[in-house]
């Protein structure tokens, strides 16, 4: 666990949220961080896609990384 502030998390989120609608998509995420492995992002979409919905809402996020 990190210690990250929620207005760090907040700038991070925005970084990565390209499209602005608050959700974090595979593609958006993959943008970001374009090493990623697709088991990786799986893992993640597993741990932080609470509602199963296919993408990560802020409040997902936070879970994930706070
Ligand atoms: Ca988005």
């Amino acid at each position: 666990m990190s210690s990250q502030s929620v207005p760090e998390l907040r700038k991070l989120f925005d970084e990565i949220d390209q499209s602005g609608d608050g959700y974090i998509s595979q593609a958006e995420f993959v943008r970001r961080f374009p090493h990623v492995t697709a088991e990786a992002l799986a893992a993640l979409g597993d741990a932080a896609d609470v509602d199963g919905d296919g993408r990560i809402s802020f409040e997902e996020f936070v879970r994930l990384l706070a």
